[in-house]
């Protein structure tokens, strides 16, 4: 595939004071190696996680194919206990399952009622608390959400973005993160916060020709390592193994810019969701023009958004 590819790069032993001072104003992503994340990568197997983590129903994906589509939804909801949930996504094949003996299991984890309550693993796994230390490069006060993630092999999340500051602490088995900035959101063929490109390592090119134009950063993360994934830059997760992460969402902003109802750390920012409607009515009233003269001020209105509110100082 064309397009140019970057390392995302590897911070060893990075200080509070670095990551803050140097690191973070930099708003780009960055795995770091050797933070103290307390005994889970080493504690956190098969066995331990299903006896301590407990019987607790959790809401899970479940899908036929590895590579899961949120906009088509090739998957369905299921539930089962979390003991028998990490079980069955840490086998190949299953003998008891929802849809076929090789499906694929995703679990994010939610907030008691979702619909109100934010994820906090600490609140919903109080036993398994002891055993992370999430990085201290944030104020207790920023903090939004802590969500476990656990797949299956192979499986495959859909490139999206969130709109918080997220660390995505891989504590055991492989992952492959492929992200894009913000900036390139263009070639990205968005569905919401979402990529209709399913196949990011062979696209079709003749249905999403703009995709190859596309910046992708990549790494692999490996138990122990944190990557820090700048709020709106897009990522797509591939599980090389069967695996456990558990990500931290805070906000980056005050708390007054972030939609209220948001539990996911997804919602776009209250300005935004405005100045989307407020153009969806600006689109209406363009209509009422006949084409020639809509097409001419809707040029001139992309013209003027550009010279208005792009940022002159990225690059
Ligand atoms: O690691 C994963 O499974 C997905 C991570 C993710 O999407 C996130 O941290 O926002």
């Amino acid at each position: 595939m064309a397009g140019h590819r970057f390392p995302v790069p590897r911070f060893e032993g990075v200080s509070q004071e670095q990551f803050i001072e140097h690191l973070y104003p930099q708003r780009k992503p960055l795995v770091l190696e050797g933070i103290d994340l307390g005994a889970c990568t080493s504690k956190w197997t098969v066995d331990y996680l299903s006896q301590i983590g407990g019987r607790k129903e959790v809401k899970i994906h479940v899908a036929a194919v590895a590579q899961m589509d949120f906009i088509s939804k090739n998957f369905v909801y299921r539930t089962l206990p979390f003991d028998k949930l990490v079980q069955r996504a840490a086998e190949e094949k299953h003998t008891e399952f929802f849809i076929s003996e090789d499906e694929k299991y995703y679990l994010r984890s939610l907030g008691e009622d979702p619909r109100k309550d934010v994820a906090d693993i600490r609140k919903q796994f109080p036993l398994l608390e002891g055993d992370i230390k999430f990085p201290k490069f944030f104020k207790e006060e920023q903090f939004f959400s802590s969500v476990f993630r656990i797949s299956s092999p192979g499986l495959q999340l859909w490139t999206h973005y969130d709109v918080m500051d997220n660390f995505l602490i891989q504590v055991t088995g492989k992952k492959r993160v492929v992200l894009f900035s913000p900036r390139d959101a263009q070639y990205l063929y968005l569905s919401g916060s979402k990529s209709e490109v399913l196949n990011i390592d062979n696209p079709d090119l003749a249905k999403y020709p703009l995709f190859s134009k596309a910046r992708r950063y990549e790494c692999s993360l490996k138990a122990g390592d944190v990557l820090f994934i700048p709020a709106l830059w897009f990522h797509n997760v591939i599980s090389e193994e069967f695996g456990v992460g558990v990500n931290v969402f805070w906000k980056h902003l005050p708390s007054e810019c972030y939609d209220k109802t948001d539990t996911y750390g997804n919602k776009d920012l209250t300005a935004a969701s405005r100045a989307v409607q407020i153009l969806d009515r600006a689109l209406k009233t363009l209509a009422e023009l006949p084409e020639e003269y809509r097409d001419f001020y809707a040029r001139r209105m992309v013209l003027h958004i550009q010279d208005k509110a792009y940022s002159k100082n990225f690059e």
